[in-house]
């Protein structure tokens, strides 16, 4: 008797074993730029050497957290010399900002992260210098130096640099000041689209587009980037050469490509889609900022009605342009407000959020300290606040450049104490990011609508050949019982539920605030 039950103990004991091993073992089939990229601004990570400000070395010891994440990939904020804290001015294009590091310890960063097979994508600031670049300094000398011609100059007679006469286009954020500034001791005014030390590059002189080639082939040659975050990149020419934009990426493009044949070029063309699309043939990878928008308007309204054929909209326009083209989803990035203060610091919300984000197609970016539910609001300093490692005693790689006024210790609880939750939203980040990773359905299914008469749910099959998954989402705080058509009665298992969701009888039950995963 005894030895019937120990025998069936050890079969069972095998049985869960061997499924337990299973789940283990099912590997990674995201291949980046098809998997997750974490973008960290530099100054705000993790301080190695007690400066308070965040740089290489810092997040060198950090990359066994971003890679235990999920992560595949890192987008760093600017790194190069600059007077400011946020570097979008830059003084030198071939070197790194003192307060980060060295170009050494740059090497040996992409060198680390490589070998935790995640990739590096840094800042690249070309559409303007700084004012303290040595280029400018230079220019503004003398209108005989070769210098000269890397800017935009006007005469001070010229009608359009009179104030008041020059807006910006975009039409979300007019400005009513004279983009033209003046020198003194000179009869020119220079072009600055984003402020007065940020002049524009004139990339009308064949001699600026070389150095902009140079500059790109030393950071992917000499320090082994594997590609670029191109910045405003619809401002290098004005707006009513909207075409000229278009081709001279392609142009940068080609040439990169002649360096390193895999080159990643993720451009930021903050517009609508309809502006963005005709981008995609020199920038393969652009910011969905419609879909990140929509995603926050559906939480917040309780509405996920609108997201698939948003979605679907975008996805037909860009294909027809490059079917190659890469979705680069996200949240919120360094210049929005985040994703929990959106929310209004509802971590159900956050969550939801986040699992639209990941169950939906795309190649997604988190922000920074999304995973720990980090707040912020503008001004820009606000909403790139120290990420928190561990309460504040015993922080010791804490930043600590500016006094945080959203994500604080009594606002947001440390990585360190949410590793230890497994409720946690950062352990809810993992899991979802991981359950992404591993699936062929998430990482590159289609997306297939499915009608629910409910209005606050938002449900799709996601489907690649190898696999099938269907996925809801219940965007109000009620509990919503779907009924299963008969399409959909394959799927009888809950592969992914964040609260007590069930299947049964071909009825799906999702709780309020919650996404469910099922499969056959
Ligand atoms: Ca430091």
């Amino acid at each position: 008797m005894n030895k019937i039950i120990r025998i069936n103990l050890v079969i069972i004991l095998l049985v869960i074993t061997g499924n337990t091993l299973k789940a283990q073992e099912k590997q990674n089939v995201s291949k980046w730029p098809r998997g997750i990229t974490y973008e960290i601004f530099v100054q705000s990570f993790a301080d190695s050497n007690g400066d308070g400000i965040g740089d290489i070395n810092g997040m060198i010891s950090k990359l066994d957290y971003l890679q235990e994440l999920g992560i595949e990939g890192i987008w760093l904020m600017p790194m190069n010399p600059s007077p400011t804290y946020h570097k979008y001015d830059v003084s030198d294009y071939y070197d790194i900002h003192p307060d980060y590091g060295t170009l050494a310890d740059f090497k040996n960063f992409v060198k680390e992260a490589h070998a935790r097979n995640i990739k590096v994508v840094m800042d690249m600031v070309l559409n303007h210098s700084g004012n303290k670049n040595q280029w400018f300094k230079e220019a503004l000398k003398d209108e005989s130096i070769k210098y000269w011609d890397y800017y935009v100059w006007a005469h001070k007679d010229d009608p359009k640099v009179q104030p008041g006469t020059i807006t910006a286009t975009d039409g979300t954020q007019r400005r009513e000041r004279s983009n033209w500034y003046k020198v003194p001791n000179s009869d020119y005014l220079y072009f600055a689209h984003f402020g007065s030390n940020m002049p524009d590059l004139n990339f009308d002189n064949p001699k600026l587009q070389q150095e902009v080639f140079k500059i790109g082939k030393f950071w992917l040659k000499e320090v082994g980037l594997d590609g670029f975050r191109l910045d405003a990149a619809r401002h290098v020419f004005p707006d009513e050469r909207a075409t000229d934009n278009h081709k001279w990426w392609e142009y940068f493009l080609q040439e990169m490509k002649t360096v390193n044949n895999d080159v990643y070029i993720i451009g930021e063309v903050w517009a609508p889609a309809v502006i963005v699309g005709p981008y995609l043939k020199g920038i393969p990878a652009l910011f969905n900022f419609d879909m990140g928008g929509e995603i926050i308007k559906a939480v917040n309204e309780e509405n996920g009605s609108t997201l698939v054929p948003k979605h679907k909209e975008i996805e037909d326009f860009y294909k027809k342009i490059n079917p190659e083209y890469i979705d680069a989803t996200f949240l919120t990035n360094h210049d929005q407000d985040r994703v929990m203060s959106s929310v209004k610091g509802n971590a159900d919300k956050e969550k939801l959020a986040a699992a639209l984000l990941l169950t939906l197609p795309g190649s997604p970016y988190l922000y920074y300290g999304e995973e720990i539910g980090m707040l912020g609001q503008k001004p820009d300093e606000h909403i790139r606040e120290p990420f928190l490692w561990d309460k504040k005693e015993s922080d010791r790689i804490r930043t600590s450049w500016i006094k945080p006024i959203y994500s604080t210790d009594s606002s947001v609880i440390p990585v360190t104490q949410q590793s230890a939750d497994k409720s946690s939203l950062l352990n809810y980040y993992k899991t979802l990011i991981n359950l992404r990773n591993k699936s062929y359905a998430l990482t590159y299914g289609e997306l297939i609508p499915v009608v629910t008469a409910n209005k606050s749910s938002c449900a799709f099959i996601r489907s690649d050949e190898r696999e099938r998954l269907a996925v809801f989402h219940n965007l109000s705080g009620k509990n919503q019982i779907f009924n299963l058509p008969s399409d959909l009665r394959e799927f009888k298992m809950v592969y992914f539920a964040n609260k007590a969701a069930q299947v049964k009888n071909n009825q799906v039950t999702i709780p309020g605030f919650s996404a469910v995963i099922l499969t056959k």
